[in-house]
């Protein structure tokens, strides 16, 4: 227990714990041992006091009725929702008897953990949770379904998840979103570009939808889905031919630049125009820009390697700036992430030698639904945490399906009855953050930060550390591990001799403040981490590995004869199903729309505000329509995660599909197909008219 937890009233340090690159400081304000205001902490170097509302709203969050106060047992049907209170020791009870019979018949890889980033903490989402599972002997999840195949794209070229530092923002002269939302998503990148555009820097957007980020540039690029490695390509053989590119940072620092302007001759500006929807003239436009103007920056986002070619869209924008030689100028360069500069001591966190060499096997979260109703033998428990697979995960009727067997013991780990807990045998309550130790580190900027408790756990929640050890209790494990507290853990990852960068760092000078930059990490201070030691514009371990060698435009897989590209991306108030159940952010989103373009729309005979059905192989959702220009003709776009109401269809996920990525095993939400009409009579009545967003 920190002292915070014992003082009635005052401000407290803390940390923002979303998946969100920013990872603001924050200040608790408490009043009679309750979180009333949450701020942001004007002292950080980077996000110095601003927040989004999301945030700001949290005390409503943490404090909502709806909190889950008490472990639960499930009293009526799977996926009814109807539940019981039970006690810890019950409930601790009934998992590990389960889990030991099952080990006994059917093997310890019965059991799937199925997580992903609901808390940001590393000692929530990556701690006691491996050690245990590892201990245990259980099927391994490859946690895939967010950046995974860009990383390993941008790995290709540049060797790890370093980038420029996004406080050097300030000295760009050009600033290139590029499938990212920032406004939504990144809002600190964005004050930092504007800061910059103060100074006469320009901002332009590339995306496949006119989003707040759109909204706000000197100039938004639309593209058609999946053809950004097209773009790059042509940009680059614009590059060369017109002499803009840094002959002698090519030869110093890069392998593979001659390859590479030979190769990128077949990328002729008509080409990539009529594959990528952008004109010869933007085109032309846009690279005289990016050789014209130094330093410039690309802000590489998540959205356009969600497809079948993500991997190789990063891979191939990565190579822009060392074709301009961006990378020794202050505020030149690209971000894809940042982690590799804070990465910590996984194997001492993690404890995988506790798998003790066994090679368990390994379920790719994109697939959960066909792993839980395919898979032989069969996953016949799955404990979820840190993530709401019934609304996240692609192919949303197979999850569904999956999560209702009656022969799957399912265990949920959450702060909320979520729409996968409803299908729970057992659910677990959690504690916020705020009522934890951790420590996190931002995947965007250098800094990492200190979280102490603020407040005590809420009702009967426990943190996911603590969860563990209990079950590690109850299995009687008997190794010191499991009884190493938070802060040891702390102090165990960051004692990594082989990350200079963090050799400043531990527990007690994050205790006094508050937050710690990586240290003396300029990208070329060093060899990077490629094979070659350089930026791999010519990559022998991509062609070892399969994939073509130079960066080469592949088209998306077909996805069947629907004629729309259906783009479902996350929205400005949710964090991904997080908060979708809170009335104020219900509220400021509205209702989930439809963007399309006024063309299709005429053709679909939809006016702006009507619904419409939209469906393919996997599904179908009725959304309301957006007409206008925000959108290409061909492509429907629609944000947010939203709730699975009762007597509403807007679980987006019904229509995505759980194809592979090219790399890493990635998600493909974005490279689905759909068919789009304007709602009529279903089953007899006019669900248009009942929709809530027509009252
Ligand atoms: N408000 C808010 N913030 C969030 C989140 C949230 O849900 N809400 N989620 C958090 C998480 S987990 C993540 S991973 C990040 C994601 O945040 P971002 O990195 O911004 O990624 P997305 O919002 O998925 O997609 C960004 C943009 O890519 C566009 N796009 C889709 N396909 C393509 C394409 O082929 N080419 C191009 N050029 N653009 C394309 C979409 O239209 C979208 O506008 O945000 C984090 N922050
Ligand atoms: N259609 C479509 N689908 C998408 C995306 C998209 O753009 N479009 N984006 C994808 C991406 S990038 C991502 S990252 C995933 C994210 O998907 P998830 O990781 O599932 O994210 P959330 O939906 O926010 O769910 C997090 C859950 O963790 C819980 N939680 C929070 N803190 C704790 C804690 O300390 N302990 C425990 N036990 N639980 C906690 C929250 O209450 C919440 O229910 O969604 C993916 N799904
Ligand atoms: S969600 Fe992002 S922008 Fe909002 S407070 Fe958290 S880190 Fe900051
Ligand atoms: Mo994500």
């Amino acid at each position: 227990m920190s002292n915070y937890t014992k003082q009635q009233n005052g401000i407290f340090p803390s940390v923002c714990p979303l998946d969100c690159p920013d990872q603001c400081g924050l200040i608790l304000h408490k009043t009679d041992g309750k979180i009333i205001k949450v701020q942001g902490d004007p002292n950080h170097p980077v996000t110095k006091g601003n927040i989004c509302n999301k945030v700001r709203n949290m005390p409503e969050r943490i404090y909502d009725s709806n909190r889950l106060t008490t472990p639960l047992k499930r009293s009526g049907p799977k996926g009814s929702g109807q539940f019981e209170p039970i006690t810890w020791e019950e409930a601790i009870g009934s998992i590990t008897s389960k889990w030991k019979n099952l080990i006994e018949t059917e093997g310890a890889e019965s059991i799937l953990p199925y997580s992903f980033y609901g808390n940001m903490g590393i000692l929530s989402a990556e701690g006691m949770d491996r050690r245990f599972f590892h201990r245990l002997g259980a099927s391994r999840l490859d946690q895939t379904i967010c950046s995974v195949a860009g990383s390993v794209g941008y790995n290709y070229t540049m060797g790890g998840s370093f980038g420029m530092d996004p406080e050097d923002t300030i000295h760009s002269k050009l600033i290139i979103f590029w499938g990212i939302n920032a406004v939504s998503t990144n809002m600190h990148q964005v004050a930092l570009a504007q800061k910059a555009r103060k100074k006469g820097a320009k901002i332009v957007v590339i995306d496949v939808h006119k989003n707040r980020t759109g909204i706000l540039a000197d100039w938004f690029i639309p593209i058609l889905p999946g053809t950004d490695s097209a773009l790059a390509l042509g940009l680059m053989n614009i590059l060369f031919e017109k002499r803009f590119a840094d002959l002698g940072f090519l030869r110093k620092y890069t392998v593979g630049y001659e390859e590479l302007q030979e190769h990128v001759k077949q990328y002729d500006p008509h080409t990539v125009s009529a594959i990528t929807g952008v004109s010869v003239e933007e085109l032309q436009e846009l690279a005289a820009l990016y050789g014209g103007i130094s330093p410039s920056f690309i802000r590489i986002g998540n959205g356009l390697q969600h497809h079948d070619n993500g991997g190789m869209a990063v891979r191939t924008i990565a190579c822009l700036p060392a074709i301009t030689g961006q990378w020794l100028k202050k505020g030149g360069g690209a971000i894809k992430g940042n982690s590799g500069y804070l990465a910590h001591n996984k194997a001492a966190v993690q404890r995988p030698d506790l798998l003790k060499d066994k090679e368990t096997r390994v379920i790719n979260m994109n697939q959960i639904g066909n792993a839980l109703l395919d898979t032989k033998p069969p996953i016949s428990s799955m404990f979820v945490y840190n993530s709401n697979p019934a609304v996240v995960a692609p192919e949303g009727q197979k999850v569904r399906k999956g999560l209702e067997r009656e022969d799957l013991f399912l265990v949920v780990h959450d702060l909320f009855l979520t729409e996968t807990a409803a299908y729970a045998d057992i659910v677990l309550p959690a504690t916020s953050s705020f009522e934890n130790t951790d420590f996190y580190t931002s995947y965007w900027h250098k800094y990492t930060q200190i979280q102490l408790p603020v407040i005590e756990p809420f009702g009967e929640s426990k943190s996911n550390p603590d969860v563990f050890r209990l079950l590690a209790g109850a299995m009687c494990f008997e190794e010191d591990v499991f009884k190493d507290s938070d802060e040891d853990m702390i102090d165990q990852a960051f004692n990594h001799p082989a990350n200079p960068c963090l050799s400043d760092i531990d527990l007690q000078m994050l205790k006094t403040n508050q937050y710690a930059k990586a240290k003396d990490s300029s990208l070329f201070s060093g060899p990077l981490p490629t094979p070659s030691c350089k930026i791999e514009l010519l990559s022998k371990r991509m062609e070892e590995d399969g994939y073509p060698a130079l960066p080469t435009y592949i088209p998306l897989i077909s996805d069947g004869d629907h004629p729309f590209l259906f783009v479902p991306g996350p929205n400005h108030t949710f964090l991904n199903s997080t908060f979708n159940n809170n009335e104020k952010h219900i509220h400021l989103e509205r209702t989930p729309q439809l963007h399309l373009n006024s063309k299709d729309a005429q053709e679909l005979k939809v006016e702006n505000g009507e619904m419409v059905r939209i469906w393919n192989d996997r599904g179908e959702c009725f959304l309301q329509a957006a007409v206008g220009d925000n959108v290409l003709p061909g492509v429907a776009v629609t944000q947010g995660l939203w709730a699975d109401l009762p007597g509403t269809k807007q679980l987006v996920n019904t229509l995505t599909p759980d194809r592979i990525a090219d790399m890493g095993g990635g998600a493909t939400f974005f490279s689905g197909r759909i068919s789009i009409e304007k709602m009529r009579l279903i089953g007899g009545t006019d669900v248009s008219e009942q929709h809530p967003a027509k009252k």
